[in-house]
């Protein structure tokens, strides 16, 4: 009998500038509903899901964007959510803005066990956009001012009877991400993403956003034979239209679940995670077959 594991990706629409916590936490709930009304024990939501995605503006000083942040997890508006989810028996992964104890800031993201236990932590590795005011965007990309890249790298960890991995937005296009996980048996990948679909450095981009974001998510499911799970923030918010097309993707890299809105939905599918195996004992034994003694530049700064 293989191990299976149902799996959502919740799908959030936009979310408004001024919508409160509670009322962000309230949708939260209702996909969480959705999913467990369909059989899911995982739900995945997007990246930074409490809030706006708030580094399209200029905030200073930067002391003047704690709002934005949480500094801790669960906390007065997401106790709620953790509270239900334990009662449902339903885990989940949530992507936040974290402002620690210490005063560091990362883009997070939080994976909670079907009992309520915290998994794991995780900061986001490769940070897009820019470090400073650049009026000249239509809408800016400011996560470089306001988030640290995340010191750990990509980890795994045993959960939902699976190798369990996560991932934020940008770090789902570079194939490094997949790869480090890959090398650490990874079956299933969280992933949650806000992407603008207009991206002001190359316009010709905008046209491939989805195209983009497919090819990125199969490749790199299919390259390390892991499922990936992948979650959206999308529609227009605050004026930025945003890429939805959340997905369930297989070690295969075929995608078998798919959003069908830009709003808040319900993506699910059941994961049979023994397919892993069909690809990492075969084509993809990495023992076998790769040849790290002649990728020593991939691990090296900078370009050659
Ligand atoms: N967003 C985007 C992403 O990597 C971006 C940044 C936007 C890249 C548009 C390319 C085009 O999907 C985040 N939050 O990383």
């Amino acid at each position: 009998m293989s191990r299976r594991l149902v799996v959502a990706a919740a799908q959030l629409g936009p979310i408004a500038r001024d919508e409160p916590r509670d009322a962000v936490v309230e949708r939260l709930l209702e996909l969480l509903h959705a999913a467990h009304r369909r059989g899911a024990e995982l739900v995945v939501y997007p990246e930074l899901a409490l809030t706006t995605f708030f580094p399209r503006w200029w905030t200073a000083p930067l002391e003047a964007a704690d709002h934005w942040f949480e500094t801790e997890m669960p906390g007065p508006a997401t106790k709620a959510l953790f509270d239900e989810a334990r009662a449902l028996h339903v885990g989940f992964f949530l992507g936040y803005a974290q402002r620690t104890h210490d005063g560091h800031r990362y883009n997070s993201a939080i994976l909670v066990e079907r009992d309520g236990s915290i998994v794991a932590n995780f900061h986001k590795v490769h940070i897009p956009g820019h470090e400073h005011d650049e009026p000249w965007r239509p809408f800016q990309h400011l996560e470089r001012y306001y988030f640290e890249p995340g010191p750990e790298g990509f980890g795994v960890w045993s959960a939902f009877g699976a190798t369990v991995g996560m991932m934020l937005c940008n770090d789902r296009r570079w194939p490094e991400t997949y790869r480090v996980m890959g090398l650490q048996g990874v079956e299933l990948i969280c992933c949650g993403y806000n992407t603008p679909i207009h991206y002001p450095p190359d316009p010709s981009q905008d046209a491939l956003a989805g195209f983009h974001n497919q090819l990125v998510l199969s490749s790199g499911a299919y390259q390390n034979g892991t499922w990936v799970v992948a979650a959206a923030k999308g529609g227009v918010e605050e004026g930025v239209d945003m890429l939805a097309q959340s997905a369930v993707v297989a070690p295969s890299g075929q995608i078998v679940a798919q959003a069908v809105t830009s709003g808040d939905e319900v993506v699910v599918a059941e994961c049979d995670l023994d397919w892993c195996a069909r690809y990492k004992e075969t084509l993809f034994d990495f023992a076998r077959y790769r040849r790290p003694e002649v990728y020593g530049l991939i691990a090296q700064r900078g370009n050659r």
